[in-house]
């Protein structure tokens, strides 16, 4: 077991149960060009969670620690597609419509990948969702049972919407979840900063807050502990 320093208290988590999950780092949301700055969001918001999850992904790979990856998206026929999801915002900028890198949160448009900087290894689990939390509707939790995963730990975007999402249908699963704040972002950095505060509130209600750093620092722990056994 290794010692994760976080809000509300410090956590103890064993990395042979823990998987590191990234949420929805797609090119719509974050690129310059995407659907995100088409509804006039500023991406330079949700890219500095960019650093830290690359940074997270690349110890997590080291250590031998699960990694999963999701993108939200929808069939191109959106029968998955829920009217309620789609009729909303401004006419011509809705799910299934054409944007600027192909049709919105439709699998295989360009949009709908991961951005470069995170794309996944052949082999790491590459969940595709069709709403904002990850378990719904996805092979996640069976994927997560089987490995015998307990803890997770959670970055990518949006911080309120499908990261809070994805972490409180982890926690009712009895999941731990660890946030690491600072790869996590919003288009709205004050839902950002109240997000996480909501996480960790109430003596953890929905799980523990902390950051890149903290985390590294137990990641490349075991990352150099794994090399010196290998050696
Ligand atoms: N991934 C995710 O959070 N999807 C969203 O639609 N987020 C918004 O903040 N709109």
């Amino acid at each position: 077991m290794v010692l994760v320093e976080a809000e509300p208290a410090a956590l103890s988590i064993d990395l042979a149960r823990t998987a590191l999950v990234l949420i929805d780092m797609q090119r719509d949301f974050l690129e310059p060009g995407g659907f995100g700055e088409a509804l006039g969001n500023d991406v330079g918001h949700l890219r500095r969670a960019i650093a830290p999850c690359v940074r997270l992904l690349a110890a997590a790979r080291a250590a031998g620690v699960l990694v999963v990856h999701t993108r939200e998206g929808h069939r191109p026929d959106l029968s998955d597609a829920p009217p309620a999801k789609v009729e909303r915002g401004p006419e011509g900028r809705r799910i299934g419509d054409a944007g600027p890198m192909g049709r919105i949160l439709v699998r295989g448009e360009p949009g709908h990948q991961l951005i470069p900087e995170l794309a996944p290894l052949a082999g790491e689990a590459l969940i595709d969702k069709p709403g904002k939390g990850a378990f719904y509707a996805t092979e996640l939790g069976a994927i997560l049972e089987r490995r015998g995963i307990e803890y997770l730990v959670v970055g990518g975007v949006t911080t309120e919407v499908c990261v809070h999402t994805t972490v409180r249908e982890a926690n009712d699963r009895g999941y731990r979840c660890i946030v690491a704040g600072d790869a996590c972002a919003s288009y709205f950095p004050e839902f950002h900063e109240t997000a996480l505060r909501m996480v960790s509130a109430q003596g953890g209600i929905f799980g523990w807050v902390s950051d890149s750093a903290r985390i590294l620092a137990v990641l490349q722990q075991a990352g150099e502990a794994g090399d010196a056994a290998r050696r």
